[in-house]
């Protein structure tokens, strides 16, 4: 006789950092296992929808690959050789060795290093409480956001925008630079039901032929890094035929009349010589913004991730507010929605504990902190010692080869908490075992929409896992560090949290599921005024006062173009690098998660390719499927050559971010992307990088 297993229903969040933070149903097999993850129907922007990679999550959580036990280095640094600990011997290592370094180098030599493997406030954020209360080194964050947030931020005064279900409702939708099928797939449920319901047209600007350029009615393939001038050639034609609401623009902007006499010059043909776009495509994308004004602007973050990335997002960003978009529903723009949200994170991050004359480390420059570089040091101690949760800086951060140096050294104990045997858990001296989402509680919020969602523990913990909250609070007690948050569990956090920043309580989230907290439409559209005192859009903003950062202007911010304008900057192609390398997102990772699971790997082709046009493999000499060298000043990489005609000549696209192991050598594509500071507040230009290419 077989017995049936039970399947129960329970709910969640997807914890991964993607803009489009889905409401889960989970399947629960007899109470330990988890079934088949699906979107929630009635959750207004999840709608139903998942991406595959997440639906078939029981993959993931029940691996074979998990770390299980604490582990202590017993090989040499990188050898990967490990033998099992108990909790309590882990925890007085780490716990000896912070110690150490703060007594020989002082706290500042400590540096707690995470990110957004989970997008859990709790088990994301929780780190910043240790690290504020022990005056450890502050971490700047920016890897991700810094620079398309200075540019939207720029011209709005406030990270928000057009309720993202409001693009079901638009006539015309732009997918600017986010490849939404691979990184959002919800942006395409609202988008084609726009299409389907009232024939809105989509168009997609992009820097090669992505699933999303596919779908698009009208897909404009551009030279990387040369979104502004698109963005200024737009707004010339609008203004030119009498598109540009100047009704609008005289109520809601700062410098109208400048910024119509600065665009005369910049004509489709001007366009045309940088972006490599026909000057008759341009027109024909202004001709549809000017018939269908209410135009919902999607900004991603793929065209940021240029070292001119601020000021493309910024000039992009510009042509909503030429159109008057704004005023309409359907109209204006989203980037990330993460300004609505206010939460107060005192309890959380120990922001009452926080000094702000302790140094902050630029998160992307890990590679040049942890080599010595004093600049990157900001003239002070050595890092000695590191936590690292919720990021795998080995695999994703810039200047590779930088970064490993840095992790070989014999001098850095580093403890690193994770799921996985990470390239960088493969350099640590300690690894910890870390619960994933179904395991432990949390409270998330979307970046591409308006809920609040709860995360609740849906099972037990495999093996001897513990979660970021707990390993946080076992070492607070053996460091001797002192916060109420460290003797609270973390739902009591969530409910501090919610309480505190006036969205009741852990109960009633747990019983609702989620929260919209979309703001009213005039305040979404901005139409009480943009986020600057004077309620204007800046099209002249003062870049080194963005309201964002507590960080000051850095890179070269003072030769930033005042009004939108193409700006120069970028690792331009030149006679040794005769190609420029964008890493763009691959549909079945997600940064370098889930290229633990077999069925990503094998549904990305298996190994690491580049796509190469056409006529360049032929001038060449390489054929598809060919081993090929990518190169730089910064390092070499080895893959496989794939022959596409949807990439520009002299373009290539290596979609990211397989293990450094996937790679002939163990050089992986972050060898080629650099960790210099783009203007005005840094960021990793990931997509602007100049290499050449040879067969291998
Ligand atoms: N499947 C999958 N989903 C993901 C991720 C992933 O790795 N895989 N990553 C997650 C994370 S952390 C983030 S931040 C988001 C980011 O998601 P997106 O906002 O989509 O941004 P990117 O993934 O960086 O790149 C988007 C697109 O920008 C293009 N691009 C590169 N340079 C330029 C340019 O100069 N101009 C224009 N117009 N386009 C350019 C790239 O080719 C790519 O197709 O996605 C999240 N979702
Ligand atoms: N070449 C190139 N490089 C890139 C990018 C690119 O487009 N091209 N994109 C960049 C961007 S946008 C980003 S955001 C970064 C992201 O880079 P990462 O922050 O490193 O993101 P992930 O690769 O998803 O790694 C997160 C890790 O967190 C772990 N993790 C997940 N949940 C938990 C948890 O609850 N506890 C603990 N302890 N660990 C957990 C996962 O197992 C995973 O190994 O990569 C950047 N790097
Ligand atoms: S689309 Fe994004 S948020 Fe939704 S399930 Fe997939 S990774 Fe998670
Ligand atoms: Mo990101």
């Amino acid at each position: 006789m077989t017995v049936q297993p039970k399947i129960t229903r329970g709910f969640s969040a997807c914890p991964h950092d993607c803009p489009s933070t889905c409401a889960l149903d989970v399947e629960v097999i007899d109470g330990r296992t988890i079934g088949r993850l699906h979107g929630a129907g009635d959750n207004s922007y999840t709608a139903g929808v998942i991406c595959a990679k997440v639906a078939r999550y029981a993959e993931r959580v029940h691996s074979p690959g998990r770390v299980l036990h604490p582990l202590k280095r017993v090989g040499p640094k990188g050898a990967g050789e490990f033998e099992r600990i108990s909790w309590d011997e882990a925890l007085d290592i780490v716990a000896e060795r912070f110690l150490a370094a703060e007594r020989d180098f002082g706290p500042e030599s400590v540096w707690p290093y995470y990110y957004a493997g989970t997008m859990g406030l709790v088990m994301r954020d929780g780190i910043n409480r240790l690290r504020h209360v022990k005056k450890y080194s502050r971490q700047y964050s920016t890897i991700c956001t810094a620079l398309s947030w200075a540019g939207y931020i720029a011209g709005t005064g406030r990270l928000a925008g057009t309720d993202p279900r409001e693009m079901a409702k638009s006539d015309c939708i732009v997918l600017w630079g986010t490849n939404a099928v691979h990184t959002q797939v919800n942006v395409m449920t609202h988008a084609l039901k726009a299409r389907k319901e009232r024939g809105a047209r989509i168009v997609a600007v992009d820097v090669y032929m992505n699933a999303t350029m596919k779908q698009a009615d009208m897909a404009l393939l551009l030279r990387p890094g040369t979104d502004a001038a698109l963005a200024c050639a737009v707004m010339h034609v609008l203004f030119r035929d009498g598109h540009a609401d100047r009704d609008y623009l005289a109520q809601y902007t700062d410098c109208p009349d400048e910024l119509e006499a600065h665009l005369k010059s910049r004509t489709p043909e001007w366009a045309s010589a940088i972006t490599g776009l026909p000057a008759a495509e341009i027109e024909a994308f202004a001709a549809l913004l000017g018939e269908r004004r209410a135009a919902y602007f999607r900004l991603g973050y793929g065209f940021a991730r240029q070292r001119n990335g601020a000021v493309g997002m910024h000039a992009a960003l510009s042509i909503p507010a030429v159109l008057g978009a704004w005023r309409h529903e359907g109209g204006g723009a989203l980037h990330s929605n993460s300004g609505i949200f206010r939460w107060r994170k005192t309890m959380i991050e120990g922001l009452d504990a926080l000094d702000a004359s302790v140094r902050q480390l630029d998160q992307s420059q890990i590679g040049r902190v942890l080599t010595g570089d004093a600049e990157a040091l900001r003239h002070g101690p050595p890092v000695k010692a590191m936590l690292i949760q919720n990021t795998n800086p080995v695999s994703v951060a810039p200047e590779q080869e930088r970064v490993k140096q840095g992790f070989a050294r014999e001098d850095l104990f580093v403890c690193v908490h994770e799921q996985f045997m990470t390239e960088t858990a493969k350099m640590a001296d300690v690894v910890l075992p870390a619960t994933m989402f179904l395991e432990h509680d949390d409270l998330y919020q979307g970046g591409g929409h308006q809920h609040v969602l709860l995360g609740p523990k849906l099972v037990d913990p495999p093996g001897e896992c513990c979660s970021n909250h707990e390993v946080i609070c076992a070492l607070a007690r053996r460091l001797g560090a002192e916060h109420p948050g460290f003797s609270m569990s973390a739902r009591e956090l969530i409910d501090w949290t919610l309480r505190n920043t006036d969205r009741g309580t852990v109960e009633e989230l747990q019983a609702s599921r989620w929260l919209d907290v979309q703001p009213p439409f005039r305040q979404a559209h901005f139409l009480d005024g943009f986020g600057y005192e004077d309620g204007r859009f800046r099209f002249r903003p003062d870049w080194s006062r963005v309201p964002m950062t507590n960080a000051g202007p850095m890179g070269p911010w003072q030769a930033m173009p005042a009004l939108p304008d193409h700006w120069p900057v970028i690792e331009e192609a030149d006679a040794e690098h005769p190609f420029r390398l964008s890493t763009s997102p691959a549909r079945n990772f997600l940064n370098s998660t889930f290229t633990e699971t077999p069925t990503s790997q094998a549904k990305e082709g298996g190994r690491p390719e580049v796509f190469v046009h056409p006529d360049d493999a032929a001038a060449l000499g390489i054929a598809d499927g060919e081993r090929v060298v990518l190169g730089n000043r910064r390092g070499e990489v080895r893959l496989h050559a794939r022959v596409y005609d949807g990439v520009r000549r002299g373009v290539l696209i290596a979609e990211s971010i397989w293990p450094n192991s996937a790679f002939e050598d163990g050089r992986g594509i972050n060898t080629l992307t650099g960790a210099d500071q783009p203007a005005p507040f840094g960021g990793a230009a990931f997509h602007d990088n100049k290499v050449w290419l040879s067969k291998a």
